[in-house]
């Protein structure tokens, strides 16, 4: 029995646009209030996925949220009936409305941490839900990633959901996106390495410009929840430096994959002792790390930053070698693209670049390894996953005329007031829920 690893990538919602509501995230600050392409920014994604299917990959669909958030603007106090909370809240404020219509669900590697089954104590899959507590438009997306989670995983014999942790700083949790699994088949126990940006009990170094939305507290409570085991678990601090270049996740500056860390050599802040560790950890299971560490010479944070290439998918194909994806923009900086090239050519087990156009996600800070959250899952997991969400050429067609049918190709801020978006985007998503045998997961936020 051999493991495998799911990509399970989110399609982007009817709502995509931008705001600018991440501070620390350059690229969402740079593009805030610019026109929108939702509906390219489905196909762009969904072509993405598609591609990784042809090579012979598991992939899944990741379902959007309702947007906008009923719930909340309820919470807040709109009332009335839904035209008359939309005009309200965007009355009383545009950017309070676009933190509830933002499509940011889109980027999965922050919905949960994935704690597989060959790692943890009761041999079973976990999942704990992000609560992205740093941002507001994203702190409302947890609920829902619960329930969506809970609809593709149901099976309680093999999976196991957690709620999101408590929602403060102390416990700031941002899902798979600081979190790297080292180790050799998908199915066998692996080390765990979980990267955070700041220490709040006890102290210690923290960026200054920038939040560190990661918390050690809240890694922890993650790794004590799936059952680790500490022998075969790592935490490493984040470099507070790059989190101040605009590094806010560690995805934007590591990727992992089997036994291959592909990092910037500024990522970690005691990188020597860390690397020490996850390698000791990794011999103890019998697999050796290959450590792909990028020099600052050859690449600065800027362009590692600017060029996205860490936020990178590193996978395994059914010929057993590695291909790195990675977006448009890495070709378009020369040190990085050179740098790709000499490592592709070198000896590791990359030895292929595939290359994506995902401008639409990029300009609010969403690479390939945004979009995708990746689960380890054996035969048997996989087996009792909900059968529909796995891509297939049948599905691609179906979501390609579904994003035909019902999506915009151009969104400003002033669109989102439009209560015929809220009935497209429902009507939509009503029909996705059907598609991908979801159930009623939507229904608490019915209108
Ligand atoms: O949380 N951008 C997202 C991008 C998330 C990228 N994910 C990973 N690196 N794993 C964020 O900052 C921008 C929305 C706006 O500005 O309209 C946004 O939410």
């Amino acid at each position: 029995m051999s493991g495998y690893e799911i990509n399970i990538d989110g399609l982007v919602g009817p709502t995509h646009h931008y705001a600018g509501l991440s501070f620390g995230n350059e690229a969402s600050t740079a593009h805030r209030y610019q026109a929108a392409n939702p509906k390219l920014a489905a196909q762009q994604g969904l072509l993405k996925m598609w591609a990784l299917t042809e090579m012979g990959l598991s992939q899944a669909v990741f379902a959007p949220q309702q947007r906008p958030h009923l719930p909340t603007l309820r919470q807040l106090g709109f009332y009335g009936t839904t035209a008359q909370m939309l005009q309200q809240a965007y009355r009383y404020s545009p950017d309070l409305l676009s933190n509830l219509c933002s499509g940011s669900s889109m980027w999965t590697a922050n919905a949960a941490t994935v704690g597989p089954s060959a790692d943890s104590r009761d041999g079973r899959l976990h999942f704990t839900a992000a609560n992205l507590n740093n941002k507001f438009h994203r702190s409302i997306e947890h609920h829902s990633t619960s329930q969506i989670l809970a609809a593709m995983f149901r099976d309680e014999e093999y999976f196991c959901h957690h709620q999101a942790l408590p929602a403060v700083a102390l416990f700031g949790d941002e899902g798979a996106a600081n979190h790297n699994r080292l180790g050799g088949r998908y199915d066998r126990p692996s080390v765990q390495v979980f990267v955070y940006g700041q220490q709040h009990l006890g102290g210690g170094v923290a960026p200054t410009r920038y939040p560190a939305r990661q918390s050690l507290e809240a890694s922890q409570a993650i790794a004590r929840l799936h059952e680790l085991n500490p022998a075969q678990t790592v935490f490493v601090q984040q470099n507070p430096a790059v989190i101040d270049q605009g590094v806010f996740h560690n995805d934007v500056i590591a990727v992992s994959n089997q036994q291959v860390l592909f990092y910037h050599q500024e990522a970690f802040l005691n990188s020597t002792v860390a690397l020490a560790e996850i390698e000791q950890k990794m011999a103890a299971l019998g697999e050796q790390l290959i450590a792909i560490e990028v020099p600052s010479h050859a690449v600065s944070v800027a362009d590692a930053v600017a060029s996205y290439v860490f936020n990178s998918q590193l996978i395994s194909r059914p010929d057993g070698k590695m291909s790195i994806v990675v977006p448009q923009e890495a070709t378009e900086n020369i040190a990085v693209w050179q740098y790709l090239k000499q490592m592709v050519a070198a000896d590791y087990p990359i030895d292929e670049i595939k290359v994506f156009d995902l401008r639409e996600s990029m300009r609010n800070g969403g690479g390939p390894a945004c979009l995708r959250l990746r689960v380890a899952v054996n035969a048997a997991e996989r087996q009792a996953m909900n059968p529909r969400v796995f891509l297939t050429a049948e599905l691609f067609e179906q979501l390609n005329q579904w994003i035909e049918r019902h999506y915009r190709d151009r969104l400003l801020q002033q669109d989102l007031v439009d209560p015929q978006l809220l009935q497209e985007s429902y009507r939509a998503l009503d029909e996705l829920t059907q598609i991908l045998d979801l159930g009623s997961v939507y229904a608490f936020q019915q209108l």
